[in-house]
């Protein structure tokens, strides 16, 4: 059978995952596998040329190539799923569905994958666990930059909550892990418009009235930590 949605599976990670989801929901997919570069575990690069990211799991859906798991959850449950497997919000437990749906990749996995590099860092000579992290990061943050040089907000024209759950990253989480943002001016535009809005400044006058929010270029001065 013909279908549009085409599942890129790393073998041995979380695409897995996406492969399940699918079966469980009965929908049609295609399915391509890769294996990891042996010597580095790393995608191999015709995986990582799909999508910025470079990571596991990415999907193509016409003319839609999406990475990030919890995204591809939401755009095949939305997409796809017909209220299957998905609980709504007037059910007694939607609340323990919404966690455990955002918990695994909000909590579970960074707190392991933290330990992975860890054991890394330490069983080797460092090199690679040193380097994935920042590198993710730095595309993570170009991404961003891109969007926001095309765009006022994260998904378009319109203020949404993927901006909502975006900004405290690049403001008072810089409090504990100061890095600056100077090299990338559209999301130091971006920070300004956020600190023009008004439920903004409400929000942090209300809940931290006494900070400054980080909303410049530089890295915040005396760290937290
Ligand atoms: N938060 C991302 C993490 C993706 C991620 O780190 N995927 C791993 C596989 S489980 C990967 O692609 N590793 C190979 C690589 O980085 O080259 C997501 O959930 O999609």
């Amino acid at each position: 059978m013909s279908c549009d949605l085409t599942i890129h599976h790393l073998r041995r990670s979380q695409s897995e995952r996406i492969i399940w989801l699918c079966e469980e929901l009965g929908i049609p997919y295609n399915l391509k596998c890769y294996d990891r570069q042996p010597a580095t575990l790393q995608a191999p690069d015709e995986y990582r040329n799909l999508h910025w990211s470079g990571t596991s799991p990415i999907i193509q859906d016409g003319k839609v190539t999406l990475g990030e798991t919890n995204a591809i959850f939401e755009y095949i449950l939305a997409k796809y799923a017909n209220g299957q497997l998905v609980l709504p919000v007037e059910h007694p437990q939607y609340a323990d569905y919404v966690f455990w749906l955002h918990r695994a990749n909000g909590t579970t996995q960074p707190g392991l994958v933290a330990m992975m590099f860890d054991r890394l860092r330490s069983d080797t000579d460092g090199d690679f666990g040193q380097k994935v992290v920042p590198t993710r990061l730095q595309s993570n943050f170009q991404a961003m930059e891109a969007q926001l040089g095309k765009f006022p907000f994260l998904a378009g024209d319109e203020f949404t909550a993927a901006d909502c759950i975006s900004v405290f990253s690049l403001t008072t989480l810089r409090m504990f892990i100061p890095f600056s943002l100077e090299q990338y001016p559209s999301i130091v535009r971006y920070l300004e418009r956020i600190g023009q809005r008004d439920a903004y400044k409400r929000a942090m006058k209300r809940g931290d009235p006494d900070l400054e929010p980080a909303l410049s270029a530089a890295a915040p001065k005396d760290p937290l930590w």
